[in-house]
C-alpha cells in the first residue's frame, strides 16, 4: 500500500506489484551534479539503460509538494532546465517540501528516503556524499551516511569523488554498519578514478553475489543500506593528477567564499566540472551508465531471490 504523500507512476507500481527488478535514481545529480542540457540527456539515457538491461526505473523528486517515485519527462527537463536554482532537498527539507508544496530534486539521502516508502531496494546515483575535508573542524559530514546507516537500499555508485576524505567517510560507514561492496575490485573507487588508494570490505564479482547479500542483512532484521561501489569503465576513467588539482582548486575557491551546509558540495561539484571540462563530463556520464546497467542486474537478482518459491505443480 502506498504512502498518501507519494505518488508511483504506473509502470513503477505495476513492476513492483508483480515482483519485477525497479531501480531508483535520484535528481540532485540532474539539477546540481551536472550542466544542462548534458543533464537532462543524461537523466534519460540512464532511465532507457535500466529499461534496456530489464529493470523498470524510477527517478526520484518532489513535485509540488508530492513525493514522486518516477518523473515525466517535462518533470526532468525542468529540474534539468532550472539546475542550480532548483532547491536541493536532503532528509531535513523534504517535511518543508512537502507541507509547502514544494518542488526539489532529492539527494542521495533524500531518493533513498522516497525509494524505500515505494518498496524499492536498489538505487543507481554517480557518487554518493560523505565526511569531507576539514570536517574535523567544519563537522560537514553529508546525510547521505546517516542515511545509509538507517535505510534499506542498495547504493549502487561509483565511490565518491575526493572532494572528500574518503578515509573518514569509510570509519564513518563502518561504524555504521554500512557493507561497502566493491563490484569486481578490491579497492574503493573515487567516482573519475578507478582507485583511492582505500580497499572496500568485500570484493563481489557477480550481481547475485550482491543481491544474496542484501537479503542477508535485512533478514537478519539488521536494517540500513549497502554501498555497491562499481568503477568508472577503464577507457573514461580521468587521470588521478588531473582530477587532484581541480579538486585542490575548487576546495581553495569554496574556502575563500565562506561556503558552509548545503551549498558547499553543489560548488563543488560544478567547479570541479568546470575546472576540467569535457572529459569529466563524459566521464560522470558513463560512470552512472555504468552504474544504472549494474543496478538492473542487481534488482533483477534480488528480485528472483525475493520472489515466492516457485510451485512445484
Ligand atoms: N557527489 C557527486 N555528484 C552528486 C552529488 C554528490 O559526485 O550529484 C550529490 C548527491 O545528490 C548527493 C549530494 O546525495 O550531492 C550530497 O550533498 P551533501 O554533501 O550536501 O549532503
Ligand atoms: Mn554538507
Amino acid at each position: 500500500m502506498a504512502h498518501t504523500l507519494l505518488d508511483i507512476q504506473p509502470d513503477v507500481a505495476a513492476a513492483l506489484a508483480e515482483g519485477r527488478p525497479v531501480v531508483a535514481l535520484e535528481s540532485t545529480i540532474i539539477s546540481h551534479g551536472m550542466p544542462w542540457p548534458r543533464n537532462v540527456e543524461t537523466a534519460l539515457a540512464v532511465e532507457a539503460e535500466v529499461r534496456a538491461h530489464g529493470a523498470t526505473p524510477a527517478t526520484i523528486a518532489v513535485i509540488d509538494g508530492r513525493l514522486k517515485a518516477g518523473l515525466a519527462r517535462e518533470q526532468i527537463e525542468r529540474l534539468g532546465r532550472d539546475g542550480q536554482a532548483v532547491a536541493k532537498l536532503s532528509r531535513r527539507d523534504l517535511p518543508v517540501a512537502v507541507a509547502g508544496g514544494g518542488t526539489g530534486a532529492t539527494t542521495v539521502a533524500a531518493t533513498m528516503i522516497v525509494a524505500a516508502l515505494a518498496g524499492i531496494r536498489v538505487f543507481a546515483t554517480g557518487g554518493i556524499g560523505g565526511v569531507h575535508r576539514g570536517a574535523e573542524t567544519s563537522f560537514d559530514i553529508s546525510a547521505d551516511l546517516q542515511e545509509l546507516a538507517r535505510t534499506p537500499v542498495a547504493v549502487v555508485c561509483a565511490g565518491a569523488k575526493s572532494i572528500l576524505d574518503l578515509r573518514l567517510t569509510l570509519e564513518y560507514l563502518e561504524t555504521h554498519g554500512v557493507p561497502v561492496i566493491g563490484y569486481r575490485t578490491d579497492r574503493l573507487p573515487a567516482f573519475f578514478c578507478r582507485d583511492s588508494d582505500f580497499g572496500v570490505d568485500v570484493r563481489l564479482d557477480e550481481a547475485a553475489a550482491i543481491a544474496r547479500v542484501m537479503q542477508a542483512k535485512w533478514s537478519l532484521g539488521l536494517g540500513g543500506g549497502l554501498v555497491v561501489a562499481n568503477p568508472v569503465p577503464q577507457a573514461h576513467a580521468l587521470p588521478r593528477e588531473t582530477v587532484d588539482a581541480a579538486i585542490d582548486q575548487a576546495l581553495a575557491d569554496a574556502q575563500a567564499q565562506g561556503l558552509a551546509g548545503k551549498a558547499v558540495t553543489p560548488f563543488l561539484l560544478a567547479r570541479v566540472n568546470d575546472l576540467t571540462g569535457g572529459d569529466s563530463l563524459a566521464g560522470n556520464i558513463e560512470l552512472v551508465r555504468n552504474n544504472a546497467r549494474l543496478a538492473a542486474a542487481v534488482a533483477a537478482a534480488y528480485a528472483e531471490l525475493a520472489a515466492p518459491m516457485a510451485s512445484p505443480w
